[in-house]
């Protein structure tokens, strides 16, 4: 065996480690070497060794970068990397289940993201806090003024998700976070029956996922004006407010403007929280039925209004106060159009809403992001079993789009310096790129559901383990899992708390080659795209945290862990 090395950040892996019959792959970043050992945790014992690829690069960056493959090692236990000239790993675990406590942290983290609500220590252990923002007292804004509720009425809009790093609540940036996780549940609701988060509600009959989603759920219900079915843009004070605590924070809320993009979102979630909640009628009486009116008003006001976008700084020449928070402004309405029609059509089965909507607007499928979910549109369709006899035709092609989608994601892989789907293009690091990573393991977990085409699971898990630390900067992006994790997220609820770790589960948002321009925060050391990152609470561009960043985190854990569960 190898003497004893020290440990080296050179040397990057996914830090929580690897299934048995999975492949695993470790980073050595600007360093010669030919050999890599793997060795029991006290080096003594070598258990697997082999050869360092020959080095790569990246067209944007200076980095080489070899790579040590030891998929055939399927031995479970926890194993240190070694290379006698470099150092060694931290350690890491090869077994069953070995990112059941990573999918559970990003699905908790939904619950520390709660509004309106005291976290006792029971379920929030260090980041137990009072409740802060009731929001029973929220102000119709100017811009949102209807003759049924002027500007300064009163409404009461409580519960939700925080956002992010910020205390508002954005209604499209829950649109793609709900349908996400609603997803996570629909495509494996026997895994999540079981998997227990802890919940102030854990004790009812409800998987705890859809308990965590209802947080939500219930706040969105709240931003439809019942008058018309038009759905308010977010809920926020006018500016940001400091890093304080929840009860710290006590400007005025608002809800503003009715847009389009909210509305066809909302109807989405609505429509799809509608089939997802209708086993649990008894539970829950008459919430499938409220959610499903709730949609249906929300698709005809969007009918009569296809156009209202969201324009903050239009508005702001026009009305007060200055609305300075998350715009969230997007402009084209066709994807959100498109999806909210999936999921109208497969929950009620009318053909109206197949009728609706044109199903191939163009070849390919964008990745989803929160100004683009037509891919939710998509997944919906294909994950069912049966759909309605008007909608079949569209079934081939769909299968084949995702498909094609997948197959671009796994094109250039091979040739990767850090063999991830992620960073084949230096695109993928924009704002949140962390959240690219994941929803390109989401798209090729559709594609391997279809297919059950190995090569498909493989590409997913190549994104966690991008996501947990084969990457540039030697951190996974989760706070709390992993060896080097994100201390300093900008996100004012671990910035105020006095606790020292962050709350945990959370997944920053990662590189961004545009970041020191976007946030200026000066603490960053590279501009290259990859490790454009700063573990640093000024750095809200590259190290904020976000609910539509931790929902594909949830899935692509989640669904690895339930496609792994024998
Ligand atoms: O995730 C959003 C990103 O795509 C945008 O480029 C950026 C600037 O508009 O805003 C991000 O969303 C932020 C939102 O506006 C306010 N809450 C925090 C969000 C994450 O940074």
């Amino acid at each position: 065996a190898p003497s004893t090395t020290p440990p080296s950040d050179a040397i990057r892996l996914n830090q929580l480690g690897f299934y048995p019959d999975g492949p695993k792959t470790a980073a050595l970043v600007d360093a010669e070497a030919t050999r890599f050992y793997i060795t029991t945790p006290d080096q003594q014992d070598t258990v697997f060794d082999g050869d360092l690829s020959a080095a790569r690069q990246a067209s944007y960056s200076p980095r080489r970068v070899r790579l040590a493959d030891f998929s055939a090692l399927r031995d479970t236990g926890t194993f240190v990397l070694v290379i006698p000239e470099v150092g060694a790993s931290t350690p890491f675990r090869i077994g069953e289940a070995v990112y059941r406590e990573v999918t559970r942290a990003s699905i908790k983290a939904f619950y520390f993201q709660r509004a309106s609500t005291d976290l006792p220590e029971r379920y929030a252990g260090s980041w137990q806090r009072p409740g802060g923002h009731p929001d029973t007292q929220v102000k119709v804004h100017a811009s949102a003024a209807s003759p049924e509720r002027p500007e300064g009425t009163v409404l009461s809009s409580p519960r939700g998700w925080y956002d992010a790093g910020d205390y508002n609540k954005y209604v499209v940036n829950s649109g793609i976070t709900m349908g996400t996780l609603l997803s996570l549940y629909e495509d494996f609701p026997d895994h999540f029956a079981h998997v227990s988060l802890n919940l102030p509600e854990s004790g009812n009959p409800l998987p705890d996922l859809l308990d965590e989603v209802l947080w939500n759920l219930r706040w969105m219900l709240t931003m439809q004006d019942p008058h018309d079915g038009g759905v308010y843009h977010k809920l926020t004070t006018a500016s940001f407010e400091g890093m304080v605590t929840p009860q710290q924070a006590t400007h005025q809320r608002y809800v503003v403007q009715k847009g389009t993009a909210a509305t066809l979102d909302f109807a989405a979630v609505m429509a799809q929280a509608a089939r997802v909640l209708r086993p649990f009628e008894q539970t829950l009486p008459g919430l499938a039925d409220s959610c499903l009116t709730a949609a249906v008003a929300a698709w005809q006001w969007a009918e009569q209004h296809p156009a209202v976008v969201y324009d903050q700084e239009a508005l702001n020449q026009q009305f007060d106060p200055d609305i300075t928070t998350g715009a969230y402004g997007d402009k084209n309405f066709e994807d959100e159009r498109l999806w909210a029609a999936a999921e109208l059509l497969v929950t009620t089965g009318q053909e109206q809403y197949f009728r609706a909507v044109e199903w191939f607007p163009e070849d390919h499928i964008p990745l989803p992001s929160w100004a683009q979910v037509r891919a939710l549109g998509y997944y919906t369709l294909i994950r069912q079993d049966t759909l309605p006899p008007v909608a079949q035709e569209v079934l081939p092609r769909l299968r084949q789009m995702v498909q094609a989608m997948a197959d671009t994601l796994l094109a250039d892989v091979d040739a990767q310096p850090y063999g991830t789907v992620m960073g084949q293009s230096p695109r993928d690091y924009i704002w949140g790129s962390s959240a690219v990573a994941a929803n390109q393991g989401v798209a090729l977990l559709q594609a391997y559901r279809l297919t059950h085409d190995d090569a498909y699971w493989k590409g997913a898990v190549s994104n966690l383990d991008y996501l947990l630390g084969r990457n540039a900067t030697g951190y996974s992006f989760v706070t709390g899992h992993g060896t080097k994790t994100p201390q300093h997220p900008h996100h004012r609820l671990s910035v105020s708390d006095g606790v020292e770790a962050p709350v945990p589960g959370l997944l920053s948002g990662g590189p961004n080659a545009r970041a020191p321009q976007q946030d200026h925060c000066t603490s960053y050391t590279s501009d290259v795209p990859d490790e454009t990152f700063s573990d640093d609470d000024c750095s809200y561009a590259s190290n904020e945290i976000a609910i539509n960043w931790n929902a594909p985190l949830a899935y692509l854990t989640g669904a690895l862990e339930a496609l792994h569960t024998p």
